[in-house]
């Protein structure tokens, strides 16, 4: 049957009424795929797979929680959405809001933003405002907006985004038919930690799964207040779309990996790069940066001998590589041009 996003593939799980309008791109159902490969060179003897969030709609996994939050938004008449974002926030709002008919605004950092997020904003038609700060402030400012002019925050800070976030928890037991040992995601604004705890909490109390996995969570070095135990007033990461200083979910993160006996680590922005190479060659997944956080803390903890032998993990890719062309092209050998002829190609192949 065809898959109708997950408001209605999870409805039971969700709060959602019949009177709710469902807003759906048909996100979710997105791949868990085998990483053999990546495995035998980063955690041997543990089976890995990879949720594959970048095959989203709009490219990531805010997609989930957005069909809720424009859903309910929708439904309590508001009068437009707003949110701030280091960008797939923002490119999830502009589509999910423009297909409900919402005003759309976007507060984002200048300069900080991915490309092909920054265009996912624009084309779907949203209000798109650069602050000359970074994404706290920006946050900071978007509540301020929202309670004053009565729009509706699509932060992760709205419980719904949680909410429809949670699902790929489901999906990823669905997928192995039991819940990972091990899941690892990048950490930003701490949401999606939160969301996945949520998601195999409820699982677990519905009898789906008979244990919960340890959740890890990964930071990028100069953007790892939670990790540090303090907020990181001037974050600093080429991982762009985590590049934050103060998440708002910063307890329930904290809540997620206590109870699951998890952690939280951070990897510097050299080893994001090795994993988001590696990914891309070796396994077919082009996923943005951040994303890669996911695999450089597991290659961290394998080699500090965390990860047990048998174990099953899964590592979340939040987001898809094309977001990001500046980093994919500026971090890849050069393609080289050459003369239209057949001796010229053979020499640039041989070279
Ligand atoms: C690809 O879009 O915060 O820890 O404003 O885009 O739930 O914040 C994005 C976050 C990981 C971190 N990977 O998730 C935003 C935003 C990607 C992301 C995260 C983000 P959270």
């Amino acid at each position: 049957m065809r898959w109708r996003g997950v408001i209605e593939e999870f409805r039971a799980f969700l709060p959602v009424t019949e009177q709710t309008p469902v807003v759906t791109l048909c996100e979710g159902n997105t791949p868990l795929i085998q990483a053999s490969r990546l495995a035998k060179r980063i955690c041997p003897h543990a089976s890995l797979y990879l949720k594959v969030e970048g095959a989203n709609p709009t490219g990531s996994f805010k997609d989930r929680g957005m069909s809720l939050a424009v859903s309910k938004a929708l439904e309590k008449r508001a009068r437009a959405v707003l949110c701030a974002s280091t960008g797939n926030t923002s490119a999830s709002a502009a589509a999910y809001g423009g297909r409900a008919e919402l005003p759309v605004y976007v507060l984002i950092p200048v300069g900080n933003v991915a490309l092909g997020k920054l265009a996912q904003a624009m084309a779907h038609g949203a209000t798109v405002i650069q602050i000359e700060d970074n994404f706290d402030q920006a946050l900071a400012i978007g509540k301020t907006v929202c309670a004053e002019e009565g729009f509706e925050l699509v932060n992760s800070i709205n419980p719904f985004r949680l909410e429809g976030q949670q699902t790929a928890a489901m999906e990823v037991c669905d997928q192995l038919g039991c819940a990972p040992s091990y899941h690892y995601l990048p950490v930003g604004n701490a949401g999606n930690i939160s969301a996945y705890w949520k998601g195999y909490t409820a699982y677990h109390a519905a009898g789906q799964i008979a244990h919960r996995p340890k959740m890890i969570g990964v930071q990028a070095e100069g953007a790892a207040p939670i990790v540090r135990g303090h907020v990181v007033e001037q974050p600093k990461t080429i991982a762009t779309a985590i590049r934050i200083g103060n998440p708002a979910s910063w307890k329930l993160a904290l809540q997620a990996v206590g109870e699951s006996s998890g952690d939280m680590k951070m990897v510097t922005d050299e080893d994001i790069l090795v994993a988001y190479h590696l990914l891309a060659a070796e396994e077919g997944v082009f996923c943005e940066p951040a994303s890669a956080a996911s695999v450089a803390g597991l290659t961290m903890c394998s080699q500090a001998g965390l990860v047990p032998e048998g174990a099953t993990v899964v590592c979340t890719l939040t987001g898809h590589g094309l977001k990001d062309p500046d980093t994919a092209v500026s971090t890849s050998p050069k393609a080289r041009t050459v003369k239209a002829t057949r001796d010229d190609v053979l020499a640039a192949l041989r070279a």
